[in-house]
């Protein structure tokens, strides 16, 4: 174990800076081996803090070159530089300071701060990048105007970039260039860019609703030309929906993104100048799937909408995260919903959350949406802050309701804007615009875990009376064993014979909501509550958190009958996916038995007719038919099983597959009818009927590959014929998945033999057979560690090999000799030396030890053999410790 143990960083002991910046005046001068930053900063004392308090700055892995107040040089000693920064005793109450540092980005791997990725300089500063740049009061209550200057060689970097407007552009002899960058609006430091490079761009215009003309530029390597038109549409898209849904214009002339291949994270929202992932912005029919251009349009959309919400109005400190990640990815979510289907959108989003982020709330990193103790706050950037957080805004909406919601984030932005700001004066402009008293509802901000609604009904058939018992609780999580009861929005209706019941709810008014006055919503605010509705003519179905109102596990006992009828016949779209998964989750676990009993496989006839029904259902969107039909996946089977007693993660991959099997056997005609019908001649586009087509397409072709034989013949023609790229994936996913080995290997290498040029494309390759279960996974993940296709530097390529053969190879990565668990931790110790944030991220799965039966100690062990590392970064110290607390 490392000597020195990082520590945590609390809530509450936030003080506000004793100094303000005014100006931050910055030059670059960029050379191949080492970078010189001369920074000018213009400080003045807060009014309240005392006189004589000294000045802060943080700054690591900086080489001092000189430091002078107004003029003057300092000397060693006064100042005291530490390796977290510097700090000055005694300073003027307004004074400049003029500092100089040498930092070396080619050798910085862990793409925090400004780096090079492959020719190109580049930067990421959230959360606390801008520290290994220059010093500074590296914290978001700092704002100041930026001018930022950038030399460098003019035949390398032809393009100079950063925030803001450029105001001058200048040759500066011996073959360097110089560019000045002015932003006018006032921000912190972890929104500051700069970008130099050999690019080329795509370039549009934007005609703001107030009549001004913003000039719009993708910047890519001249390769990439070609990939950007759709990020390009999206981008356009939001801005429109961004001033028509929020009323937020755009501020500046120009509005720049650059596609970067080295990049920690999807994208990132730099005032004027969002740098991407180039997994996330890049794409064409080609080489990308549906999938892909779905994900780039909301993460264009997202950062984009980051310029209201988290840069014009920001965070006050780290743990107000999802201040701007809640609410971004809110209204990124209602953007997608309304560019395709909302339902099908929806229910993607549910999927992850009550996959991954309820895994996240009951596991040993568990932490409320606003955090209050933290070691690295990288580690924090999580599926709780960002999704859940998401949802928290998402139910003040529908307690709200919309137009009150919109007052709410109107006096929001133009109280707060230019501030640095906390979720509590989010939730204050709420109450304000709306006259609601969301105390209560605080506590969702405060308290970590997932609640449980336990429902059970009562119908007395001679009053006509339905009743609805409604339990609430929340289980302990770390540093919180006892919890309060929360606000849980609770939208129902009830499904008779002939459709949805009117609803007559005893002592209330119709929802004014719902003009039919079908469905409506519970407000549970208490332990225990009951809701009487009057004139239920005959016993109904219950149709429980429509639309998935509050990100809350439900607990009543549907019979396998309720189900079906629910998914049949309900009118809220969400209930009936949920229904469907509910029932395929019940004839999934039914076949588990019977495996562990050693008895035969049987497979409930309810089932497969339910699934041919939704295959002979025309009237219905293909893409509801495709998410209805696809099986729960293994994650989420595993992450409902580890409340009783933990995952059988080998039975539970074989019952899934033994119920495919049987689907594909009773279902094998109207899957071949439904898979021709759907074929289509069009040329690509990634619009919502071609998706949807593609998407119960390739599940049929899917389900009938499962059954092996003469079927897998057909995924063969459609990988040698596909004219896109989801076609040409989804196939050879069936083929890897259910082939023989030998047309396995020749259609994997065929397809590298195809597109090896392309790496984003090879990443898709990279995680294919990660998560293929045939063979021996472990030894390809470590074999292809070793191919020319994979590099351990590159996030995008260990996200794709060895994150996605951890998260979602259960059968291989949970094998019973551990050789999967000590796959994961030989990467996590070697990549932690290289890149801490990745190292720590690609820990998840190992967190998650109490959730499979048997493996507990295999996974610990591993656990404990990284804690024993001579050398730990904080990122990776704190997941290993946190999850190993209450191991012993
Ligand atoms: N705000 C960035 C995330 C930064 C992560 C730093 N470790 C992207 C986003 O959420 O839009
Ligand atoms: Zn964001």
């Amino acid at each position: 174990m490392r000597e020195a143990q990082p520590t945590a960083i609390l809530l509450q002991d936030y003080q506000p800076p004793a100094y303000l910046l005014e100006r931050t005046e910055l030059q670059f001068l960029l050379y191949e081996d080492h970078v010189v930053v001369d920074s000018r900063l213009q400080f003045q004392r807060r009014a309240d803090s005392p006189a004589g308090a000294a000045l802060q700055l943080h700054g690591e892995e900086l080489e001092l070159l000189s430091l002078a107040i107004d003029g003057r040089a300092l000397e060693p000693g006064d100042y005291e530089l530490t390796e977290q920064g510097l700090e000055i005793e005694t300073v003027p109450a307004s004074f400049q300071l003029q500092c100089r540092t040498r930092i070396r980005p080619q050798d910085n791997t862990s793409l925090e701060g400004l780096y090079k990725s492959h020719s190109m300089f580049c930067t990421q500063c959230e959360a606390h990048g801008f520290r290994k740049i220059s010093f500074y009061p590296d914290r978001p209550d700092v704002m100041s105007v930026f001018t930022v200057t950038v030399e460098a060689d003019r035949a390398r970097y032809p393009v100079l970039l950063s925030n803001g407007n450029l105001v001058a552009s200048e040759d500066a002899g011996q073959g360097r260039h110089r560019a000045t960058w002015h932003d006018p609006h006032p921000k912190p430091a972890y929104l500051f860019a700069l970008v130099a490079g050999d690019l080329h761009y795509v370039e549009d215009s934007f005609r703001t609703c107030g009549g001004r003309d913003v000039c719009l530029r993708i910047y890519v390597e001249e390769k990439d030309l070609g990939k950007c038109e759709h990020a390009m549409r999206s981008l356009k898209k939001a801005m429109r929906w961004d001033e028509e849904v929020y009323g937020r214009e755009y501020d500046l002339e120009l509005f720049n993104i650059v596609a970067v291949d080295d990049f920690n994270m999807g994208a990132m929202e730099n005032k004027g100048l969002n740098i991407f992932n180039s997994s996330c912005v890049l794409c064409n029919a080609d080489t990308s799937t549906d999938a892909t251009f779905q994900r780039i349009e909301s993460i264009v959309a997202h950062e984009y909408f980051h310029n209201w919400s988290g840069n014009r109005v920001t965070c006050r400190d780290w743990f107000q995260l999802s201040l701007k990640e809640g609410f971004t990815v809110f209204r990124d979510a209602a953007f997608s919903a309304a560019m395709g289907s909302p339902t099908v959108k929806r229910v993607e989003d549910v999927k992850l959350l009550r996959t991954a982020q309820f895994a996240e709330d009951s596991g040993p990193m568990a932490h409320p949406v606003r955090p209050e103790s933290v070691i690295e706050i990288n580690n924090f950037y999580t599926l709780t802050v960002y999704e859940k957080g998401a949802e928290v805004v998402g139910m003040i909406h529908t307690l709200l309701g919309p137009e009150a919601f919109r007052r709410g984030s109107d006096l929001y932005f133009q109280r707060h804007d230019g501030q640095a700001v906390t979720c509590e004066d989010f939730i204050r402009a709420m109450e304000e615009a709306s006259g609601m008293d969301l105390g209560q509802f605080r506590l969702w901000y405060s308290q970590a875990g997932t609640p449980t609604l336990r429902i059970q009904d009562e119908y007395e058939a001679d009053t006509q009376r339905y009743t609805l018992h409604v339990q609430q609780s929340c289980p302990p999580t770390p540093g919180q064993p006892h919890k309060q009861p929360m606000v849980i929005p609770l939208a129902m209706g009830l499904l008779g014979d002939a459709g949805n019941l009117p609803l007559r709810l005893a002592g209330a008014a119709p929802d004014p909501e719902t003009a039919d006055n079908t469905s409506r919503v519970l407000v549970i605010d208490q332990a225990q509550q009951s809701f009487v509705f009057e004139g239920v003519a005959e016993r109904p179905v219950p149709s429980l958190l429509r639309g998935f109102s509050a990100p809350v596990r439900l607990d009543y006992q549907f019979s396998k009958g309720d189900l079906h009828a629910l998914m049949s016949r309900d009118d809220d779209g969400f209930v009936r996916w949920d229904s469907a998964q509910a029932l395929a989750t019940r004839i999934i676990l039914e076949v588990q038995d019977q495996l562990q009993a050693g008895a035969p496989v049987a497979v409930d006839g309810l089932f497969t007719q339910a699934c041919s029904e939704l295959l002979a259902d025309e009237s219905l969107d293909p893409a509801m038919v495709a998410a209805m039909l696809a099986l729960p996946g293994e994650d989420y089977l595993a992450e409902l099983a580890s409340h009783a007693g933990g995952a059988d993660v080998d039975t539970l991959h074989a019952a899934r597959e033994a119920v495919k099997v049987a689907v594909a056997g009773a279902c094998r005609e109207s899957l071949l009818r439904r898979y021709e019908q759907l074929a289509s001649s069009a040329p690509y586009a990634p619009d919502g009927p071609q998706i949807a087509a593609r998407s119960l397409r390739n599940t049929c072709l899917d389900f009938l590959c499962s059954a092996g034989g003469s079927h897998l013949e057909r995924a063969l023609a459609q990988f040698r014929q596909a004219r896109n790229m989801t076609d040409r994936l989804a196939a050879l996913r069936s083929i890897a998945f259910y082939g023989e080995e030998s047309q396995r290997e020749s259609a994997l290498q065929s397809f590298y033999a195809d597109w090896r040029h392309d790496s984003l494309v090879v990443n898709q390759w990279l995680g294919l057979q990660a998560v293929t279960p045939a063979g021996d996974a472990v030894a390809r993940v470590r074999e292809l560690m070793r191919h020319p296709g994979f590099e351990l530097r590159n996030p995008n390529k260990v996200r794709a090999l060895v994150g996605t053969f951890a998260s979602q190879n259960p059968v291989h990565f949970h094998r019973l000799d551990g050789a999967g668990y000590g796959l994961l931790a030989d990467v996590v110790q070697q990549l932690d030396g290289i890149n801490p944030q990745i190292a720590a991220r690609l820990l998840t799965p190992l967190t998650r030890w109490r959730n499979y039966r048997g493996r507990a100690e295999l996974m610990c062990s591993q656990l404990r053999r990284l804690a024993a590392m001579e050398k730990l970064s904080p990122d990776v110290f704190e997941v290993v410790s946190k999850s190993l607390e209450d191991a012993d």
